[in-house]
């Protein structure tokens, strides 16, 4: 537990209300007896540019002075020369800086320091849940707490469906895009791969196409949930002049700002922003201007640099060269001429309800990476964003028999096999609870859970039938993904159409041996998703104590799709799906390295930590390319197989509240 430490702190830092994350930081030295541990009395760094930023302000990334602000505080925590002296300077730090920006900079800090790796702190959904969650929560939360004691408390439910009525057809996807599985995924994302830090934080093995490629199945994800659900496919949002259609209403509150996060109307338009508090000023044609030049680079295939030369896109490199330089990151190769396309989208969109600061309102939930998934012109915005990177991709040359066959590897068949059974997928709603008691504006006594309901699957096993007719053993490389087979009308989905909507689902490696094989792979075991309790990782997840949830720790391993949005939701009537499976040779897919260690279970959106992506292969490998074939049958080689599979739906709650 987190009770046998105390702190000491010198008397002109001290501090409680982040006391829990303090704890958490020294708790790697609890030994089960009472300790105290007098905080170091350092001399402190100058902290002057991260205490500019007010305590009870938003903080965004997407804000250039924030990020430098934060840039600065991370060096700072990255500097500490050792973690004693770090947890001094954040006790001291807790009560003055952001409370924020200053979880965001520890974050990345404990992610980045060769000492303070594995280390625990609070998940942000349990230091920030209301990033999200309902505000009624909070109050609730208040309520309860001052009525019964600690250890009696039934879990707050968080209600579904509250941000729209059933007249907005967008909300038929609302249980995906506020799901808080996702958007912790996606935090967690950005945390890994931050575009501004420093180089040696933010170089990361093609971190640029990892941002495409987890980007791209985002999108893909989101496509076969708006098709399972009558909707179309999501229109990208190409013209900056036109109006978003969509309007969003968040209704969260920032206990922090105590303000409700700002809603943006159905039709606004973008338009220029001059916003001196946050020293933006830019216009809309400034955009459209680095959009231009970025479709130029693509349409030469080259970047100029800024000395006036041209650098060629080259196949290997290329996509990734192009992901720094659209999100951008600081590695991208010329910032002053192509801008900041990506990242000023979501600036100009989370600040169109108020450009000009008139009314003193703060961004809207694109301007934060918690909470941008949730409002569906995140969705407009980067299906614009991939369909430029495709643009990129389709002029490369499709892959021929030697990138796509395995001599002497035939795949037979592929087959589901689960309790909805053969070949069929089921899904429904489940209750989960989640701890919050990190992260309310007051502090109390005990355990306050909320109970959220989302989506869940029944877990299956992949059964693929494999024969080695090559007379040695081999290694295989299993590329496991779904793809809906109708487009939104109904009609059989062409290949280039269906390439784009393939979900990965699991990547794996195998031995064959001469003969045949048969490959079972259990869906807990997917390469793309991290289970329940790494999403939420907290004792009200536990067995036997759900009610001492007070130590909430996490370790850093957050990054990772949810488990419980594996697949999509499907209907009540069963859609129709295609399973594919490619198996290919593990020998041109292998990077020579030592994986062993945390973190390795997701690694197809978020890599390995401090390792090199493990596929030598293009992300999205054999997808990620336009062919020749005209549907996903003329695609198959011997080593490819494909079966038709349904999802289906119940509309009902699962019993049992899920705890780990
Ligand atoms: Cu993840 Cu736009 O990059 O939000």
């Amino acid at each position: 537990g987190d009770d046998n430490v105390a702190f000491e702190v010198p008397d002109h830092y001290y501090s409680d209300k982040y006391k829990s994350l303090t704890n958490t930081l020294a708790n790697r030295f609890g030994s089960g007896e009472v300790r105290t541990i007098p905080v170091k009395n350092i001399a402190l760094p100058d902290l002057s540019l991260p205490l500019q930023l007010p305590y009870n302000d938003q903080f965004s990334l997407f804000v250039a002075k924030h990020r430098r602000m934060a840039g600065k505080l991370i060096d700072i925590f990255i500097n500490m020369r050792d973690v004693d002296d770090l947890i001094s300077l954040c006790s001291y730090c807790q009560m003055r800086v952001n409370p924020y920006m200053f979880n965001y900079c520890l974050s990345v800090a404990i992610l980045h320091r060769p000492d303070t790796k594995g280390l625990q702190v609070p998940p942000v959904v349990e230091t920030f849940p209301d990033k999200f969650m309902d505000p009624k929560v909070f109050r609730k939360a208040r309520e309860t707490t001052t009525v019964n004691a600690s250890g009696n408390r039934m879990p707050i439910t968080i209600p579904t469906n509250y941000t729209a009525s059933n007249s907005e057809p967008e909300q038929r996807v609302a249980y995906f895009r506020e799901d808080i599985g996702i958007n912790l995924h996606h935090w967690h994302w950005h945390l890994v791969y931050p575009f501004e830090a420093a180089r040696e934080i933010v170089k990361k093995d093609r971190r640029g196409e990892l941002f495409y490629y987890m980007h791209q199945q985002i999108i893909a994800r989101y496509n076969a949930e708006r098709l399972c659900n009558g909707l179309g496919r999501v229109t990208r949002y190409s013209d900056f002049r036109a109006p978003i259609g969509e309007g969003y209403f968040p209704k969260l509150d920032s206990q922090v700002a105590s303000r409700s996060w700002p809603p943006r109307f159905a039709n606004t338009v973008i338009r220029d922003i001059d916003r001196p508090v946050n020293e933006i000023k830019i216009d809309v044609f400034q955009l459209e201007t680095w959009r231009d030049r970025f479709l130029q680079a693509i349409d030469s295939n080259a970047i100029n640099m800024p000395n006036g030369r041209k650098v060629p896109l080259n196949e290997e490199t290329g996509i990734d060269e192009l992901g720094n330089l659209m999100e951008s990151s600081i590695l991208s190769l010329n910032r002053g001429y192509y801008g900041d396309l990506h990242n000023m989208g979501h600036v100009f969109i989370a600040y169109s309800h108020d450009p000009d600061h008139r009314h003193l309102e703060e961004y809207g939930v694109m301007g934060d990476s918690a909470t941008a998934m949730r409002d569906p012109v995140f969705y407009r915005w980067h299906a614009y964003i991939d369909d430029i990177f495709n643009l990129y991709k389709s002029k490369l040359t499709p892959y021929g028999d030697s990138q796509l066959d395995y001599p002497g590897i035939r795949v037979s068949s592929i087959s589901v096999e689960g309790p909805a059974g053969a070949n069929r997928f089921a899904t429904q709603w489940q209750q989960s609870l989640v701890e919050l008691s990190q992260g309310l504006d007051f502090t109390p006594r005990g355990s306050v859970l909320a109970k959220f309901t989302h989506l869940q699957h029944e877990e299956f096993t992949y059964v693929i039938e494999v024969n080695n007719t090559s007379g040695q053993s081999k290694m295989g490389t299993f590329r496991v993904f779904m793809a809906p087979k109708t487009d939104e009308r109904g009609q059989p989905l062409a290949f280039e159409d269906q390439r784009r909507l393939m979900i990965e689902l699991d990547k794996f490696t195998r031995g064959l041996k001469p003969g045949n094989n048969t490959i079972r792979q259990r869906s807990l075991d997917s390469s793309v998703t991290i289970p329940f309790e790494r999403t939420f990782r907290n004792q009200a997840n536990r067995p036997g104590d759900p009610g001492s949830a007070t130590a909430a720790e996490f370790d850093f391993c957050g990054c990772g799709w949810p488990h419980h949005m594996l697949i999509p939701k499907g209907t009540e009537q069963g859609y129709p799906v295609v399973l594919y499976v490619m198996v290919s040779d593990w020998n041109a897919d292998k990077i020579e390295q030592d994986t062993v260690g945390a973190c390795n279970d997701a690694a197809s959106y978020c890599g390995l930590r401090d390792r090199k992506y493990p596929d030598k292969r293009h992300m999205g490998f054999p997808f990620d390319r336009r062919s020749e074939a005209r549907n996903l049958t003329d695609f198959l080689k011997p080593n490819m197989a494909t079966r038709d599979c349904t999802i289906k739906f119940t509309d009902a709650i699962r019993e049992g509240t899920q705890r780990q």
